[in-house]
């Protein structure tokens, strides 16, 4: 069907509707309508929108298309924040969280996850091949293995050319916006007008051995509902967990408050919680089932993708602090 042929996103929830009650869907589904479909991810990573994007209008599912998508930047080698050529920790290890979450409110995470440049994958074999939702270190390491994922080295000669050099100082110290913060994070509305999500990263350079940010854990790096749209988030882990920034942002957007205004009131919430907000970088992102995006964050600098109607487009956000 030909994209003028679609019936816009908007024109279904003209009449009023926020969220598409099951029976709603149902007829959707039965019927020939078709949505528009749309890609946003965070930061300037236009490949890794270009690629889910063009799926997405060939009528892949929203699941295809996001880990495809963010998966152009694990194996971007020149990405030093997430997947292959990923800054270490601060003993060495390059460690990947990454999760993934389907319509139907499926999710699988790896934690901790080493020697595979695809955590984004390994993360949707978790939710479709096991009982349980995360897998950490070892085990998720010894489960790609059994799901065929080859053993890979991830410190390529440039990372570890830049990890040399800092041990020379051995300062830690996230620096806003470059250094720490590029992770990817992607949420998709294919054909059908069902939303996933995907958020994968090696999380912050030089941190502890051992420890995990928020991209991997549901609800805070990433959350959806199919019924009413999806968020993500970046930035400074620790105070995204503790706000469980990306399901505020689905339970304001149910509740009626836009993209926009939800992603707002989530920052609030962080610039409350954390006297030194000033020190760190947190921003989401997020759609709701209309195709509505909104994006707000602390600092000045980021920015975010948006793919629709062949349009691939890089934003700036709106942000806290002048
Ligand atoms: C983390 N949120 O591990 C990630 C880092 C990040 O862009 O977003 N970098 O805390």
């Amino acid at each position: 069907m030909k994209r003028r042929n679609f019936i816009k996103n908007t024109a279904l929830y003209g009449i009023g509707l926020t969220a598409v009650p099951a029976g709603f869907s149902a007829i959707l589904k039965s019927s020939k309508m078709s949505f528009e479909p749309i890609c946003i991810a965070t930061w300037r990573f236009p490949n890794a929108s270009q690629r889910a994007g063009e799926l997405l209008e060939q009528g892949a599912s929203a699941l295809d298309a996001v880990e495809q998508g963010v998966m152009v930047e694990e194996a971007n080698v020149k990405n030093s924040t997430v997947g292959k050529g990923g800054a270490p920790d601060r003993d060495g290890n390059v460690t990947l969280d990454a999760c993934i979450m389907n319509p139907q409110g499926d999710a699988g995470a790896v934690v901790y996850l080493k020697n595979n440049t695809h955590a984004v994958s390994v993360a949707r074999k978790v939710m479709e091949e096991t009982p349980h939702v995360m897998l950490a270190g070892e085990g998720a390491d010894q489960f790609a293995r059994e799901q065929g994922f080859e053993k890979e080295e991830l410190l390529t000669e440039d990372s570890k050319k830049a990890y040399t050099e800092w041990l020379k100082k051995k300062e830690y110290k996230p620096i806003i916006n470059i250094e720490n913060h590029d992770t990817i994070g992607m949420l998709c509305i294919d054909q059908n007008g069902d939303i996933a999500g995907a958020c994968t990263t090696s999380g912050l350079s030089y941190k502890m051995n051992g420890r995990v940010g928020d991209s991997p854990i549901i609800g805070s790096g990433l959350f959806l509902d199919n019924e009413v749209g999806g968020a993500v988030a970046t930035g400074m882990g620790e105070a995204i967990m503790k706000s469980v920034g990306s399901f505020l942002i689905v339970e304001l957007m149910r509740q009626g408050k836009t993209p926009q205004q939800a992603c707002e009131e989530a920052i609030y919430r962080i610039i409350k919680q954390n006297p030194n907000y000033k020190d760190f970088q947190a921003a989401f992102i997020a759609m709701n089932k209309k195709g509505e995006v909104g994006s707000y964050c602390i600092q000045k600098g980021f920015s975010y993708m948006k793919f629709r109607d062949n349009n691939n487009e890089n934003i700036k956000s709106a942000y806290y602090l002048d």
